[in-house]
C-alpha cells in the first residue's frame, strides 16, 4: 500500500508565503519544489505541500484536496461567512504572523463620529460578508460595495464613500487620504484543517507536526536568562522574571552568599526587565535566544 502522507496548502506567492515557508523550515522541514512549482515534497515528513493562491486554500482543505492548509483567518471568515461550504474547513490554530486588521477607514476631511455616520453610505471592500456582519452588530444600514483590489482609490473615485481593508502598517490609507474608523476584525495567519476525521497515519502525522508547531511557537519569544545575584535576592528576582518556571539556583565557587541563576522566559525580556533585575541586586546579566524547545 502507498505511504499515507498530509498534504499541507501554502500561499504560492505573497504575504503569507515567506511566513509559511519559515514557519516549516523552523519545524525542520525543508520544501523541495516541484518543477511547476505548485507542488513541493518534504523530505523530512511524509508531507505534501501545495502551493495555491490564499483565496483557494479555504475550499482545497474544505474539499479534502489538501488536509491542512496555512490562510489569513480574514481570508478563512469571509470564506465561513459566505457559507459556501456545507462541512468548512475548522481552525486549528493561530501562528502569529501576517498580523494584520481590517479597518474601516473613511476620508480625512469626513468628522466622522461612530458608526452611525455609514447609515446609507457605500462601503467598498473586498471582505463583503465580514463587513455586513460587522454592520449588523453595530445595527447600522449601509451599502456594502464589493472591489476585488485597489479598496484604497473608491472614495476618490467617488466609487464608494468609505472602505473596510486590511491594514497592517497604515502607510497605504495615508497615501490615500484615508483614515482608520473602526475595527472590523483582527487577523494573523492560521493553520486550518479538513473537517472530517484523519485516517490513523495522516492523525499520527498531523500530531507530530503540530508537535513541531507548538515547539516553535513556544520558543519565539522565550529566552534563556543568565545572572548572577546575592542568595538573599533569589526569591524576588524569580518572582519577577517573566513567565519563567522554577529557575535552576547554583552556588559560585568561594563565594557561598552569592549564587547564579538560570531561567527560561517564556515571555519578552525587554530592557526594562534588566534594569528591574539590577535593581533588585542582578548582576552580570546574560539574555540568550532559545531555538527550540519541547516539553
Ligand atoms: O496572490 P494571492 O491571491 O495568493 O495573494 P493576495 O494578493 O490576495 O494576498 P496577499 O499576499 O496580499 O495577502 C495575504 C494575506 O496576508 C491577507 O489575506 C492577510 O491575511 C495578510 N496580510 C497582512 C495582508 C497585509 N498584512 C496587508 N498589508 N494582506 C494585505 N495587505 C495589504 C493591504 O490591503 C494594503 O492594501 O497591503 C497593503 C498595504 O498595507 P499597509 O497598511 O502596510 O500600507
Ligand atoms: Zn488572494
Amino acid at each position: 500500500m502507498a505511504e499515507e502522507r498530509l498534504r499541507i496548502a501554502i500561499q504560492k506567492s505573497g504575504r503569507l508565503s515567506d511566513g509559511s515557508f519559515e514557519l516549516l523550515k523552523s519545524c525542520g522541514l525543508k520544501v523541495s519544489r516541484g518543477r511547476d512549482k505548485l507542488y513541493g515534497r518534504v523530505q523530512e515528513m511524509p508531507i505534501d505541500v501545495l502551493l495555491l493562491r490564499d483565496d483557494d486554500i479555504p475550499a482545497f482543505v474544505a474539499d479534502n484536496a489538501c488536509d491542512i492548509g496555512i490562510v489569513g483567518q480574514n481570508v478563512f471568515e469571509e470564506e465561513l461567512l459566505s457559507e459556501t461550504h456545507e462541512a468548512p474547513a475548522e481552525e486549528v490554530m493561530q501562528l502569529g504572523f501576517a498580523r494584520c486588521r481590517l479597518l474601516l477607514a473613511a476620508p480625512k476631511e469626513w468628522n466622522f463620529d461612530g458608526a452611525n455616520d455609514l447609515a446609507s453610505k457605500r462601503i467598498a471592500t473586498s471582505y463583503p460578508a465580514l463587513t455586513k456582519a460587522w454592520l449588523e452588530r453595530e445595527g447600522v444600514e449601509a451599502k456594502v460595495v464589493m472591489m476585488k483590489g485597489s479598496v484604497e482609490v473608491a472614495p476618490r473615485l467617488k466609487i464608494a464613500d468609505a472602505v473596510c481593508d486590511i491594514v497592517s502598517t497604515g502607510a497605504t490609507l495615508d497615501a490615500n487620504g484615508l483614515k482608520p474608523v473602526a475595527t472590523v476584525f483582527d487577523s494573523e495567519a492560521i493553520l486550518i484543517r479538513n473537517a472530517e476525521k484523519f485516517s490513523a497515519e495522516k492523525q499520527a502525522i498531523f500530531d507530530a507536526l503540530i508537535k513541531r508547531i507548538n515547539g516553535v511557537l513556544r520558543s519565539k519569544d522565550a529566552k534563556y536568562i543568565m545572572m548572577n545575584a546575592p542568595r538573599s535576592a533569589v526569591e524576588a528576582i524569580t518572582e519577577f522574571l517573566p513567565g519563567a518556571d522554577a529557575p535552576t539556583v547554583l552556588e559560585l565557587a568561594g563565594n557561598p552568599d552569592k549564587v547564579a541563576i538560570h531561567a527560561v522566559c517564556r515571555e519578552s525580556v525587554f530592557w526594562d526587565t534588566l534594569e528591574e533585575l539590577k535593581k533588585l541586586g542582578a548582576s552580570a546579566i546574560l539574555v540568550l535566544p532559545i531555538e527550540k524547545m519541547m516539553p
